[in-house]
């Protein structure tokens, strides 16, 4: 019998020598892969890596807990399939969740119109656009009550994405469950309610900072208090991400928020362990693979390091438990089907990371609101992995890969660095305050974009290998005068048959509460929701004290053009700018306008950087004008153009109220251009209605302004 061979094993210089032999120019450090949070990925990882490494021997189930924050994850039970959803009325989404628990989802997500998280009734003149558009409307609890007809909120959990009008939602749910004979002991879920990135990139906040965080340290005493299964906030990077932010930004920033979470609960006589093992996160999952597993792997270490610092004794107050969603960012309206591939790249990110619960995004969600089709695509995503894989048999199964174990520490150390950088500043909230904060991820915002467009970063169907010919795919509309329609129609029978003097001591009370800093406003908001106050009124009542936040207009400069990577196109284009700016007597000079309740801002600051790198003038609208006030700025700044950035499905109300505007105001030189997320089927309403230009997702922003700039050489002659 032959005994087993023997190996000669090769030493590191050996390797790097044949390395060399196939490297681009012979030199094996350009295998290197710089990421944008400026940690340096090898071609290849050995045990030398793992040297001087402190966590590489930890269990699942118990601290820092890196391996998972249980013992045995998906091997007992498996994450939960939770897909955000919700669009129209409160009877449509109802049917959604109906279907969707019954075909294999395992939990609930609300997702709510833009009205209802701005705290505005479906009736406030403000929102007409936005009604029922990018989530349900929600008014009182008479919608809450239908929304969750049929669903035991006894046994299915829910999340409620809202941050704005948290309490009035919030204490919906509670009146709704309460009518449905469970209480509020009995309440499992989650409520989004942080509101710190909101400030940041999310912008559906309605009171400024100082008595937002009040509500925020309120609502966790209550559901301390009461709601003991209930996790009071979702501490959110995913918006970071989706604005733009690179990985080590997304989590040294939601850490920090919240650290300030922390600090809030505990400033109102809570002690940590009654109220920490209810914080949960929430991740955005890109493209970036292993970076994705790493950042959440390092999310938990840095917890569990951060909890222990503010003294918590309890294992759940030290685990960070998490949802995680795959990036809607990373989704293309160009070959759309290519989607499913990336969304299950990225789902596979979050089950390697170790999430507790997951939404993959549907193939269409770049251009319109989920199908019944595309969304059973999605969720089917998850049950493949959850059921026929065995992915799910190992915990942690990424443990004690050289490169794994080494990229953890690297994140984590590069995210400790930013969190002591924004604590050196006085914590996340003046971080937030000065505006610091958000021009960072608006500059790694910028950055990526001009990668993308200078072909350095590829996308598939975009930037390369682009089809010829686009079909376009099937989408669903929302018929938004419809829902306004019948939602007025309730809010009228609710006010015509409710105890009209209680609701206004209940109202009155929540507005002394807020004025003299006393109470609990939960548990006021929750009396007067009881008795069939509207969000509106809810939020109003707050309002009056509160007072409503106006965001400071800050954008950054320089930062596009110096990561373009493309300089022929750039310096032409810039020429024929130029060229203009010398006949014309000035620049050509745009207004980036947002209209309606839509805060997603990230591409309109993007674009407003861009334009003036290439030497366009740029105004940026306040976020959240109507088309009049947007046409009054836009005369005010005697622009060429007006570009509105439209991602919530308003534009086929919103656009051609704009037009009417200005024309109405006397400026129909004034050509306007939209970009953002319109479906192809909507590209002639738009041009029908008098627009210019209309530029998709992937659109590259030379060439928008390109076309910008002959529109404007067309309207005024030159
Ligand atoms: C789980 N459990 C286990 C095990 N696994 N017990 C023993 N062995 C195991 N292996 C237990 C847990 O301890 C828990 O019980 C229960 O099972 C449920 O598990 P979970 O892991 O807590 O899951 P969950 O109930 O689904 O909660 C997950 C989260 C929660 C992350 C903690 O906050 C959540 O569901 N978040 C979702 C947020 C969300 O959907 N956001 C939507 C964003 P106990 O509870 O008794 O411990 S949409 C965003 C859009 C884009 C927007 O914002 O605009």
């Amino acid at each position: 019998m032959s005994s087993a061979p023997e190996f000669n094993s090769a030493s590191l210089q050996q390797w790097a020598q044949a390395a060399a032999k196939s490297a681009p120019g012979g030199d094996v450090s350009s295998l290197t892969w710089n990421t944008p949070d400026g940690i340096a990925v090898k071609p290849l990882y050995t045990s030398a890596d793992l040297e001087g490494l402190k966590f590489t021997d930890t269990l699942p189930g118990f601290e820092p807990f890196i391996r998972g924050p249980q013992a045995t994850m998906y091997a007992v039970r498996p994450w939960t399939i939770r897909q955000y959803a919700g669009f129209s009325t409160a009877e449509e989404s109802n049917a959604f969740y109906r279907k969707a628990l019954a075909a294999g989802g395992q939990g609930v997500s609300v997702a709510f119109d833009l009205a209802t998280h701005r705290g505005y009734d479906s009736d406030h003149p403000r929102v007409t656009g936005d009604v029922g558009k990018a989530g349900v409307a929600i008014d009182s609890v008479e919608d809450m009550k239908i929304l969750f007809d049929g669903i035991p909120l006894d046994k299915v959990s829910v999340s409620m994405t809202m941050n704005g009008a948290v309490l009035p939602v919030l204490a919906g749910y509670v009146v709704a469950a309460e009518e449905q004979g469970v209480p509020q002991d009995k309440l499992s879920g989650t409520i989004q309610n942080d509101i710190l990135k909101e400030f940041m990139v999310r912008n559906t906040y309605i009171y400024p900072p100082e008595p937002s965080m009040r509500i925020i340290g309120d609502i966790i005493e209550y559901t301390a208090k009461n709601m003991p299964k209930f996790n009071s906030i979702s501490i959110s990077g995913y918006h970071m991400q989706e604005a733009g932010a690179n990985q080590a930004l997304e989590l040294a920033f939601t850490l920090a928020d919240g650290k300030e979470y922390v600090k809030t609960a505990m400033a109102k006589g809570l002690d940590v362990d009654e109220f920490a093992g209810r914080l949960s996160f929430f991740w955005a999952i890109g493209m970036n693979f292993y970076l994705e597993i790493a950042k959440m792997r390092a999310a938990r270490l840095l917890w569990c390091r951060i909890m222990k610092g503010f003294n918590a004794k309890k294992p759940k107050s030290l685990m960070l438990r998490t949802h995680c969603q795959t990036s809607g960012w990373s989704l293309t309206e160009q070959d759309p089907y290519n989607n499913v591939v990336r969304t299950t790249i990225e789902a596979m990110a979050a089950v390697f990371g170790g999430t507790q619960s997951l939404h993959t995004n549907s193939l269409d969600e770049a251009i319109a609101l989920p199908t019944e089709f595309s969304s059973r695509i999605a969720r089917n995503t998850q049950l493949i992995i959850q059921e026929e894989t065995h992915i799910t048999s190992v915990v942690d199964p990424w443990a004690g890969s050289y490169m794994m174990e080494k990229l953890t520490q690297e994140m984590a150390d590069k995210a400790w660095a930013i969190i002591e950088e924004v604590e050196a500043m006085g914590g996340m909230t003046k971080a937030v305050d000065s505006g610091w904060a958000k021009l960072k991820i608006e500059a790694s915002a910028a950055e990526k974009q001009a990668r993308i467009d200078s072909g350095r970063d590829v996308i598939v169907g975009v930037n390369k290998y682009k089809l010829a010919k686009e079909d376009p795919v099937e989408i669903l509309e929302v018929d938004n005068v419809k829902v306004r329609e019948a939602q007025i129609a309730r809010l009228q029978s609710i006010k015509a048959t409710r105890e009209g003097q209680k609701v206004q001591a209940a109202l009155d009370a929540l507005t002394e509460a807020a004025r003299n800093n006393s109470g609990n406003l939960l548990g006021l908001a929750i009396e007067a929701i009881r008795l069939r106050a509207t969000v509106g009124e809810v939020s109003d009542a707050l309002e009056v004290v509160f007072g409503r936040h106006r965001a400071d207009i800050q954008k950054v400069t320089g930062v596009y053009a110096a990561a373009y990577d493309s300089a022929e196109g750039w310096d032409k284009l810039r020429g024929e700018i130029d060229a203009f700016a010398q006949e014309a007597g000035r620049r050509p000079r745009v207004m980036i306008a947002k209209l309606g309740q839509d805060g997603h801002d990230r591409g309109a600051k993007v674009v407003a950087t861009a334009f003036a790198d290439l030497g366009f003038d740029v105004d940026m609208g306040p976020l959240f004008q109507t088309p009049e006030e947007c046409a009054r700025q836009a005369i005010e700044n005697d622009v060429h153009a007006v570009g509105i950035s439209t991602l919530a499905a308003g534009h086929k109300t919103l656009v051609p109220a704009i037009i009417a505007e200005l024309r109405k105001q006397g400026a129909d030189d004034i050509i306007v251009f939209v970009g953002g997320v319109i479906p192809q089927q909507d590209y002639g309403f738009l041009f029908d209605a008098g627009v210019k230009g209309v530029y998709g997702p992937g659109t590259p922003i030379p060439a928008s302004a390109k076309d910008v700039l002959e529109q404007i050489r067309a309207a005024t002659g030159l």
